[in-house]
C-alpha cells in the first residue's frame, strides 16, 4: 500500500480556533474541526442548530413562480402532468416526490422513467414520444423533467411543437445551448446568490419546486394546506446521499431531517426497503450509500427502473414487500455481473503497456453490461487513484462511464476530446460518454494527454486531511456532545479526524487476524479503546495515528473508541 500524506486542515486557522474556544466556548478538538470547515463564531449557531424552518425561500430560483403557476393551472383545468425522471436513485426519488405532492393536491400525474439502454441519455425526443405513449389519452398539458433535461434543447423544442409546456428541473452542468422551456430550475444555471443550493441533487431541486408549489398554493387559495413538506424528506435524503453530492449548505439540513424521516419508516416502500436490506434502526447516510441506493439502482442498471419507482410510491405494505424482494434479486444479479466485469477489466488494465507510468486508466470490452461499468470505473479510480473510463463495445459503438479523482474535472477533459466523441455529459467527478468503436485507440491517447495537462500534482497524491492534533483526553463527554450535532456525516461533511501522537498499545483483544482491536495509552496515562480494520498494529511499537473518535454501542453499553484510519511508528 502506498504511503499517504497527512495534511492538517486547520493549519493557518489558529485565529478562528481561538475565537471559537474563547467566544463560543467550544472545546478545542471541536473548534479544530469547525475551523477546518470555515465555521466561525458568527455562523456556529446556525450550523449546529439549523432547523427545517431555516430552509431558504424557494422563490430565489428565477422562473420558479411561472412554473408553479402553470402547475396549479393544470390542476384547475384537469390537464395531465407528465413527470419525466431518470433511472437512478436520485431520479426515481425526485419523480416520486413531485408526483406525491402534485397528486395530493389534485394533480393528474403520469410518471415516466427512461430505459437505461434503449432510451439513451436523459430527456430526448425519443424518450418524449415514449413517455407520451404512457399517458392516458396520449396527451399532456405540462411536462416536468426531474434530474435531467438541462441539455435537452431538441426534446423541449419537440414538446413545444406538440403544444406541451415544459418545466425543466435539473442539477447537471448546463452546456451552451439552453432549452427554451417555460421555466428552467437549476442551481448551476444562475449560481450567483445560490451558494447554499449549488450542490442540490435532482431530488433537492424537485423538493424546491414542490415547496414553492405549496407556498404559492396557500398564498393564492389554490391548495397545499395539508401538504407537509417534511413528509417527503425521506425521499430527499435517499436521492441526495445516493447521488454523492456534498452534504453542505442546504443539503446538510435536508439530509439531517430526512434521516429522521427515514428512521420513522412511515412510507411502506421505505419500510420494506430498510427491512429487506437489514439496516439497523439507527440508520446512517452510509447505509443509504452501501445498502439502500444499490438496491434502488439495481432495477435501472438491469434495464427497467419501474419496480424501484413502484416501491417508492407503493401505498400498502404487501405490495411494497413484493417490490423490495424483486429489487433484492436484481441487486444480486447486478453484483454477479459487476464482479465478472471487474475481473476482466482488471486483467486488461494491469497487463496494458504503460500501465505503471500512465496517469489515467481506460478499459474496454465487448458487451460488458452497461449498467455496471460505472461501478467498475469507481472501483478502479479508487484503487489506483487515477481517473478511469470503462467502455462497453456494442456493435460499432462504445458507451462509457468515467470517474475522476482529486479535483480533476472530467467534463473539462472530455470537452477537450469532444472531437472524438458522439456524446458526453454528467458531473466533473462522474461522466457518461459515447464514441465510435474505431476511435477508442485515439481517444485513449488524447485522454491521457489531457489528463497530464490538466491534472495538478495534488490531484493524484493520496492525502488524508485531518482536523488537528489532539490527545486521548480530548475525547471527553463534551466532545461527544458536539459530535452529535456536527452530522449528518457523508460526502463533503466527513467525521472529525485527528492526529494523535505517541500511543502505546496497553492491551490487545483477540479478533479476526486481519483486524486489530485493543487499548491505546498515551504519555499522560489516558487510555481509549481502538479498532483498526484490515490493519495490523503490534504491541511493542509507539504509534502516531490518524483516527476517528466514535461511540461504540455494544449490548447497551456505550464506550468511546477510536477507529484507526492510518498509522505509522512515532518519530521520537
Ligand atoms: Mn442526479
Amino acid at each position: 500500500m502506498e504511503n499517504k500524506i497527512w495534511r492538517c486542515s486547520s493549519d493557518g486557522k489558529e485565529n478562528i480556533v481561538d475565537r471559537l474556544i474563547n467566544e463560543s466556548g467550544v472545546v478545542r478538538s471541536v473548534a479544530l474541526y469547525l475551523a477546518s470547515r470555515g465555521i466561525t463564531p458568527e455562523t456556529l449557531g446556525r450550523y449546529l442548530n439549523a432547523t427545517f424552518a431555516d430552509l431558504s425561500d424557494p422563490f430565489r430560483f428565477v422562473g420558479i413562480e411561472a412554473a408553479v403557476q402553470r402547475l396549479w393551472q393544470a390542476i384547475r383545468n384537469r390537464e395531465r402532468i407528465l413527470i419525466h425522471g431518470d433511472y437512478d436513485t436520485d431520479g426515481i426519488t425526485a419523480t416520486a416526490l413531485l408526483a406525491w405532492v402534485l397528486e395530493r393536491n389534485g394533480g393528474l400525474v403520469t410518471s415516466f422513467l427512461p430505459h437505461r439502454f434503449d432510451d439513451g441519455y436523459g430527456f430526448t425526443p425519443d424518450s418524449l414520444l415514449k413517455a407520451l405513449e404512457t399517458v392516458p389519452g396520449g396527451k399532456c398539458g405540462v411536462l416536468v423533467t426531474v434530474d435531467c433535461g438541462i441539455n435537452s434543447a431538441e426534446a423541449v423544442q419537440k414538446a413545444r411543437e406538440l403544444g406541451i409546456d415544459v418545466i425543466i428541473t435539473d442539477h447537471h452542468e448546463p452546456a451552451d445551448e439552453l432549452p427554451e422551456a417555460l421555466a428552467t430550475i437549476n442551481p448551476k444555471l444562475d449560481p450567483v446568490g445560490l451558494d447554499d443550493l449549488l450542490h442540490l441533487a435532482g431530488v433537492g431541486v424537485a423538493f424546491k419546486l414542490s415547496h414553492a408549489f405549496v407556498i404559492y398554493g396557500r398564498a393564492h387559495n389554490e391548495g397545499g394546506y395539508t401538504t407537509d413538506m417534511q413528509e417527503v424528506l425521506d425521499y430527499v435524503a435517499l436521492g441526495t446521499v445516493a447521488d454523492i453530492v456534498p452534504l453542505l449548505g442546504e443539503n446538510r439540513i435536508l439530509v439531517k431531517y430526512g434521516m429522521e424521516m427515514l428512521k420513522k419508516q412511515l412510507r411502506p416502500g421505505v419500510n420494506a426497503l430498510i427491512q429487506h436490506a437489514r439496516v439497523e434502526s439507527n440508520i446512517q447516510p452510509s447505509d443509504i450509500t452501501f445498502k439502500l441506493a444499490p438496491r434502488l439502482n439495481a432495477a435501472g442498471r438491469l434495464g427497467n427502473a419501474s419496480s424501484a419507482l413502484a416501491l417508492m410510491t407503493a401505498d400498502n405494505i404487501v405490495d411494497a414487500y413484493e417490490y423490495a424482494a424483486k429489487l433484492d434479486e436484481f441487486n444480486q444479479r447486478r453484483q454477479a455481473k459487476e464482479q465478472e466485469i471487474f475481473q476482466q477489466a482488471k486483467a486488461q488494465v494491469e497487463s496494458a503497456p504503460g500501465f505503471a507510468s500512465n496517469m489515467s486508466i481506460i478499459a474496454a470490452g465487448e458487451n460488458w453490461h452497461q449498467g455496471v461499468i460505472g461501478i467498475v470505473a469507481s472501483r478502479f479510480a479508487r484503487d489506483y487513484n487515477r481517473p478511469t473510463i470503462v467502455l462497453t463495445i456494442i456493435g460499432n459503438e462504445a458507451h462509457g462511464s468515467g470517474r475522476s479523482v482529486g479535483n480533476l474535472n472530467l467534463i473539462k477533459i472530455l470537452s477537450r476530446c469532444s472531437h472524438l466523441l458522439t456524446r458526453f455529459g454528467g458531473h466533473p467527478m462522474a461522466v457518461g460518454l459515447g464514441m465510435a468503436k474505431d476511435k477508442i485507440g485515439e481517444f485513449q491517447k488524447e485522454f491521457e494527454k489531457c489528463v497530464r495537462e490538466e491534472a495538478q500534482p495534488s490531484d493524484l497524491i493520496n492525502y488524508i486531511n485531518y482536523d488537528g492534533v489532539v490527545r486521548l483526553g480530548d475525547f471527553n463527554e463534551e466532545f461527544f456532545h458536539y459530535h452529535g450535532m456536527l452530522g449528518p456525516f457523508g460526502h463533503g461533511n466527513p467525521q472529525p479526524l485527528y492526529l494523535i501522537r505517541g500511543l502505546e498499545i496497553s492491551r490487545l483483544m483477540p479478533i479476526r487476524p486481519v483486524h486489530t482491536k485493543g487499548v491505546f495509552t498515551d504519555e499522560n496515562g489516558e487510555s481509549c479503546d481502538f479498532i483498526a480494520f484490515n490493519k495490523h498494529l503490534d504491541m511493542g511499537t509507539r504509534w502516531d495515528i490518524i483516527g476517528q473518535p466514535q461511540i461504540n454501542e455494544y449490548y447497551g453499553e456505550r464506550k468511546r473508541q477510536i477507529q484507526v484510519i492510518d498509522f505509522r511508528p512515532s518519530a521520537d
